[in-house]
């Protein structure tokens, strides 16, 4: 469950956060497979909540009702053709997958679908569950039925998660209705999942499910392949639940890979401190870790939260997913977001619940591109701005190199080479101009930072490397960017 089982030499995945199928499929088409992403995150594809009070929140998708793939982002037809043309486009699908749970309690009514569902009797007839396949008294120790303690493993696994009805997900029954969800996706075509809320769940009961899910799609996969899955568990330690119990089974987040490397952005330290970073940080072995800089829940205060950097600190975000990309720790996810006004209160972020651009009418507008290729109508498109996507490229460039001709100045200026492949270095204080090793051939490179290579052409900072491996490194503190890089193939 470890292998992301990307189409070939693609190495990043990008969460089209909220995004409809119909745009997707476009992306997959005309920027996510000519630009070399691996595939794409997407939102809760199977029946949910439509939530009024406040309107139509982003989360409302994390209250299922049932596994028909009928959503904000588009129904069954659209969601098949999104799989086809991405998978056609070398592109894959990976599903947020919400299992732990159904809707909160205390509501009925009729899910996006239009299924009946009543959460106050736990109640789900488009599955359909009744009461009995829910944990209750017998289960969970908490007077309101809700996780009151982290420090209390069971509570964690057998209370209900901000009110949300708590499956009994080792129950047969249960575990073949979720199997039936996740085997109706991957005989669609996907590649893989996102385990929400995997750190409710018993590892056992995680595995119990994977071990009823079919191998992958074998038109687009070849045969015997299992689906790549990451398990979302927040362990930014100090609680009882350790990823430990979960990396046996597949890949988990690791919340501490991008807490880090806000903080190292953010100047808490040294950017020299970063030589050993890895594993020697505390963090999960490398080949069962999903990195990311920021995530859906913590670029808004929900889930892990701390000082993460966003698109909002732009310059520092790109610098601290161009340093994630760069050094080859784990498998890196790219977070794109919508644009929200933000209003603060006390430290809360009052506006955290707004959904995605959309209507009046709350249906989700499309993605316009602009001719520059960023996006419009307040879709941020983080994995579309050119130090973004260059990068992504440099990773893939750069795979199955190791890190080498470490370089700093003792202090905010540091610089690496990924075997003869790539080179690249950062400055958070000061002009860096001097002459750094590396192991790229001689010759004269694009910086793919500041520019692209297109059509041979350089359109930003020209570099050259001279004398065997020596990088003439100019980049000021003033400028848009606080990175450089150089690949193989942006040799000019
Ligand atoms: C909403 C309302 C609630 C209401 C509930 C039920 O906001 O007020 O009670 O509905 O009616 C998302 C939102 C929630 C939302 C929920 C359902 O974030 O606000 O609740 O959808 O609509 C913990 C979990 C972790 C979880 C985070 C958010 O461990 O799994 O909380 N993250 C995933 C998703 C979320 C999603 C859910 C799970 C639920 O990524 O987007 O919730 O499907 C410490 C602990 C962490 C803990 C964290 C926050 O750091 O270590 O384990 O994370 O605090 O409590
Ligand atoms: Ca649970």
């Amino acid at each position: 469950y470890k292998n992301p089982n990307c189409d070939g030499n693609r190495h990043v995945v990008v969460h089209l956060f909220e995004w409809r199928w119909n745009d997707i499929a476009d992306e997959c088409e005309r920027f996510l497979g000519p630009y070399g992403y691996c595939g794409v995150q997407v939102s809760p594809p199977n029946e949910h909540r439509i939530v009024t009070s406040p309107y139509r929140p982003w989360w409302e998708r994390y209250q299922p009702v049932s596994y028909i793939l009928v959503s904000r982002s588009g129904n069954e037809q659209e969601f098949k053709n999104m799989v086809e043309k991405c998978n056609r486009n070398g592109v894959r699908i990976y599903v947020d997958a919400v299992i732990n749970h159904m809707a909160g309690v205390g509501v009925s009514g009729r899910g996006i679908a239009g299924s009946y569902y009543d959460s106050g009797r736990q109640d789900f007839p488009g599955v359909p569950y009744s009461d009995w396949d829910f944990n209750g008294r017998g289960q969970c120790s908490t007077a309101s039925l809700n996780i009151e303690n982290y420090h209390d493993p069971v509570q964690v696994r057998n209370c209900r998660l901000v009110g949300l009805t708590d499956l009994q997900t080792g129950k047969d029954y249960v575990q073949r209705s979720i199997a039936g969800y996740l085997n109706k996706l991957v005989d669609i075509g996907v590649a893989g999942f996102r385990i929400d809320a995997a750190k409710h769940m018993w590892p056992d009961h995680i595995r119990g499910i994977l071990g009823r899910v079919n191998n992958l799609n074998s038109r687009y996969f070849g045969t015997g392949k299992r689906p790549f899955v990451y398990q979302e568990v927040i362990d930014l330690g100090g609680e009882p639940i350790k990823n430990s119990e979960y990396t046996p089974i597949a890949r988990v987040t690791e919340f501490n890979h991008g807490a880090h490397l806000s903080r190292a952005f953010s100047k808490h330290y040294p950017l020299k401190n970063l030589q050993n970073f890895g594993e020697q940080w505390g963090l999960i072995h490398s080949n069962d870790a999903m990195g990311f800089i920021d995530n859906h829940d913590n670029q808004r205060g929900h889930g892990g939260g701390g000082a993460i950097l966003t698109f909002r600190q732009s310059k520092m975000y790109k610098a601290a997913t161009a340093f994630a990309l760069a050094h080859p720790y784990g498998f890196l996810k790219i977070m794109s977001s919508y644009h929200w006004d933000q209003r603060i209160e006390n430290g809360k972020d009052k506006n955290d619940w707004i959904g995605p651009p959309a209507y009046g009418d709350g249906t989700t507008k499309p993605v316009p591109i602009n001719p520059d290729l960023t996006c419009g109508d307040g879709w941020i498109c983080e994995h579309r701005w050119r130090q973004i996507y260059g990068m992504v490229k440099f990773r893939n460039v750069v795979s199955g190199t190791g890190l080498n001709n470490w370089w700093d100045n003792g202090s905010h200026q540091i610089a690496f080479s990924r075997g003869n492949r790539g080179f690249v270095a950062f400055t958070l204080g000061g002009d860096l101009r001097t002459s750094i090793r590396s192991g790229m051939a001689d010759g004269s490179y694009c910086d793919v930072i500041s520019g692209a290579k297109v059509n041979g052409r350089c359109t930003g900072k020209t570099v050259s490397v001279s004398g065997g491996g020596w990088v003439n490194v100019q980049l000021s503190q003033s400028e848009d960017d606080a990175v450089l890089a150089i690949h193989a193939e942006s040799k000019l």
